[in-house]
Order: structure tokens, then C-alpha cells, then sequence
């Protein structure tokens, strides 16, 4: 197992829609147990294969207390969404150190395959529901910056900017 690099915005990778799986061979199952290792060692509850610069739709998450549980989502897709939605404080490990308040669904089913390539389908809320919809959107090459106006965004491009000079 290895810790890969997390890329950081507005590094160009962010922006691309990833592929899906066609086979979950040897090469997937090391990606996922290296994503699982990169996402426990920076301390994320989630962590999509684009963050590292592997576009392709692998996605870790643990939204557990005990960090003990670890999810692991290939080919995600959400299946049903509440019309209820949440308010939460996001934060991304591609956007370090920035935190704002996203509104999404607050409840949704998604369906994926598992490290075996089993498909299951899981109910989420609360923060894995908020996580599942992050994480997809990483895959479909979107930020959750992207909602905040471009005067935000514009200084969190500098701060990232600054980061990367320090
Ligand atoms: O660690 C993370 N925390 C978080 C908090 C609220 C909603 C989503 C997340 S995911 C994030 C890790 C990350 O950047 N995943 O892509
Ligand atoms: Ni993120």
C-alpha cells in the first residue's frame, strides 16, 4: 500500500469527468487499498480517485466516529434523492483549510460495486449522504466551490495560489 498525492485546485485534473471501471483487476484493488491508505492519512471522510490524479470513478469514503468503516464506492450513481435538503460546512482535500456551508439533497440512495465488483445499493444522510454527492461530483469534474459566488471563489483560487508558493 502506498500514500499517492493529493492534487490541489486549481490543479487541471479536478476538471475532468472520470471513466468508469470496466474490471475490477488487480490494478483497481491496489488503487482503492492506496486511496483508503491517502484518505486515513489525511484525516478525510472521503477521497475520489480524480484527487489523486486517476481519473476514474473510485470512490473511499469513512463517515464512521471510530473511523473503522470504510465504504468503498466503483461506478457510483445516485438512485433517489429527497426533495428535503441540508445545510452543511464542506471542506475538500483539494481545497485545504476552506470550509463553506453547501445545501444538497439530505437524503439518497446510491448504488455502486464493492472491491469485488458486487453490486449494493446503500441509504444514506447526514454526512455520508452530503459525502456520496461530493464525491460523485469530483468525478464529474465539479467542486463544491462552484456554488459559491465568484468573488469567493476568486479568493480561495488566491489563497490555494499562495499555499503552493509557501
Ligand atoms: O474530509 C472531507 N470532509 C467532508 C465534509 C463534508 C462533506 C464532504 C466532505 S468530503 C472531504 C474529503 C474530500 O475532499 N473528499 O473529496
Ligand atoms: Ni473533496
Amino acid at each position: 500500500m502506498a500514500i499517492r498525492d493529493i492534487m490541489i485546485f486549481p490543479h487541471p485534473c479536478l476538471r475532468k469527468v472520470a471513466a468508469e471501471v470496466q474490471n475490477i483487476d488487480d490494478e483497481i484493488q491496489t488503487l482503492v487499498d492506496d486511496m483508503l491508505e491517502t484518505m486515513y492519512d489525511a484525516e478525510g471522510v472521503g477521497l475520489a480517485a480524480t484527487q489523486i490524479n486517476v481519473i476514474k470513478r473510485v470512490v473511499v469514503m469513512d463517515c464512521s466516529e471510530a473511523g473503522d468503516s470504510p465504504i468503498v464506492a466503483i461506478n457510483p450513481m445516485i438512485v433517489t434523492a429527497s426533495s428535503e435538503t441540508a445545510e452543511r460546512s464542506e471542506g475538500c482535500l483539494s481545497i485545504p483549510g476552506v470550509h463553506d456551508n453547501v445545501t444538497r439533497p439530505a437524503q439518497v440512495t446510491f448504488r455502486a460495486l464493492d472491491r469485488s465488483g458486487e453490486s449494493y445499493e446503500m441509504a444514506a444522510e447526514g454526512l455520508l449522504a452530503a459525502c456520496i454527492q461530493h464525491e460523485i461530483d469530483h468525478l464529474d469534474g465539479k467542486l463544491f466551490i462552484d456554488g459559491l459566488s465568484s468573488l469567493k471563489r476568486d479568493r480561495i483560487r488566491k489563497k490555494m495560489e499562495k499555499l503552493k508558493r509557501d
